[in-house]
């Protein structure tokens, strides 16, 4: 306990637990299972895999543009809903925005669901090529490739009309086809030869957007959005007449594929079985699992509200069992004669480090089923 009340320190800022969690602050819903997470940037940690991930990227930039991207990795997750929202064009009703989705600090401040968020600032610095690595939060399900931490990296390259006037296209076409190279080159960096597709999509701040997957293991896996970035986004920060490409990857979802980690709660372990087999400059060093201990099912039912999410079961879970957690997952939905409807979960515990005794699976059932009861006021079948 003591160590959760001292202050962190992100970037120079000093962040105290009640500048975080304000638990009768209805403008607030951040547990504090998510201000213990602030501040240990795993992501700076040369051993660690996020750590080894983000150097061999920096390598990569390092080699294709020489000392042409700056990099950031230690600006503050507390961000203004104008930052993480509103200068990257957000509409002001995207679901983005809901308490369900992101962590209110307060009305006007959250943790920041994206590292999209310091685009616009850095731009106003008058920086043109920068890459940003942080620790992002979002309110999510439980599963092995869903955590509400995880870490991206944003890149962002800004084009004068110099660089595109002899190429015969347009800023636009310049920029996406010069995007495409740059991340195809990245992906093959880190991977070697490996089998990719570019997948149309949509995102607020860039237009054409792109998403990159990877075929790994019989299966087509997302890394990353991209696009050329929006005019607007430009012009209100000091860049008219540019143009702009930007990405944000998932360093989780790269680092799980590249040194096969199964499940997204071992980044957080500080089990010396885990943190052991990784080790600076080392990428792709495939981890061995030092144990796997069954897993224990438990199903609860009950009648829904209006207001019942499961982002918001989720959380109640979390808030329980941590990282004893593995996945929340819906199993049964029906709806009666007389309208209400029924949902049945089950959960799945297991540690990664230990076996669970029945008695604390028990017992962590037990209070889940308590505060699913007084804090979702559902009804328990
Ligand atoms: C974004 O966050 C955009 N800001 C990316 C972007 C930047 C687009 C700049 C265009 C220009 P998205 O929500 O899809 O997009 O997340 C980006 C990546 O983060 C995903 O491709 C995925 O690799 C990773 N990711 C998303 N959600 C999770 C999660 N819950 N756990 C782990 N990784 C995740
Ligand atoms: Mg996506």
């Amino acid at each position: 306990a003591a160590a959760a009340e001292a202050a962190v320190e992100v970037g120079g800022v000093k962040i105290a637990r009640e500048d975080v969690v304000k638990e009768d602050d209805p403008t607030n819903n951040v547990p504090d299972t998510i201000y213990s997470k602030i501040g240990l940037q795993l992501h700076r940690r040369d051993n660690h895999p996020l750590g080894i991930l983000k150097n061999t990227i920096y390598d990569y930039f390092d080699k294709s543009f020489p000392g042409q991207f700056v990099k950031f990795d230690d600006l503050c997750p507390l961000v203004s809903t104008k930052q993480n929202f509103d200068d990257v064009l957000v509409p002001a009703d995207h679901v983005s925005r809901s308490y369900n989705d992101t962590y209110y600090v307060d009305s006007q401040t959250v943790l920041r669901c994206h590292t999209s968020a310091h685009q616009a600032e850095l731009l106003r610095e008058g920086h043109r090529h920068f890459l940003v690595i942080g620790d992002v939060y979002r309110r999510d399900s439980i599963d092995s490739t869903h955590y509400p931490v995880f870490h991206q990296m944003e890149g962002f390259r800004v084009f004068s009309p110099d660089d595109w006037s002899g190429s015969g296209m347009d800023g636009t076409a310049y920029a996406a086809t010069d995007l495409k190279k740059t991340l195809e080159g990245l992906a093959t960096h880190l991977f070697g030869a490996v089998e990719m597709r570019w997948v149309d999509t949509y995102f607020p701040f860039t237009n054409p957007s792109f998403e990159l997957e990877i075929y790994f293991q019989g299966d087509w896996l997302e890394v990353l959005g991209c696009g050329v970035t929006e005019q607007e986004i430009l012009k209100s920060n000091g860049r008219t007449d540019h143009v702009a490409w930007a990405f944000g990857l998932g360093l989780e979802r790269l680092a799980m594929v590249l040194f096969d980690i199964p499940d997204i709660r071992l980044f957080w372990s500080n089990d010396q079985r885990f943190t052991s087999q990784f080790s600076k400059g080392k990428l792709g060093v495939k981890f061995k699992p030092f144990s796997k201990f069954p897993p224990c099912y438990k199903d609860m039912s009950f009648w829904i509200n209006d207001e019942f999410t499961e982002n918001n079961l989720c959380e109640v879970v979390r808030g329980i069992a941590g990282d004893l957690v593995e996945e929340v997952k819906l199993i049964d939905n029906f709806t009666n004669k007389k309208g209400m409807t029924s949902h049945c979960y089950r959960i799945a515990y297991r540690s990664m480090e230990r076996s669970l005794t029945d008695e604390e699976i028990n017992d962590m059932q037990w209070n889940v089923r308590e505060e699913v009861k007084s804090k979702l006021r559902v009804e328990l079948r």
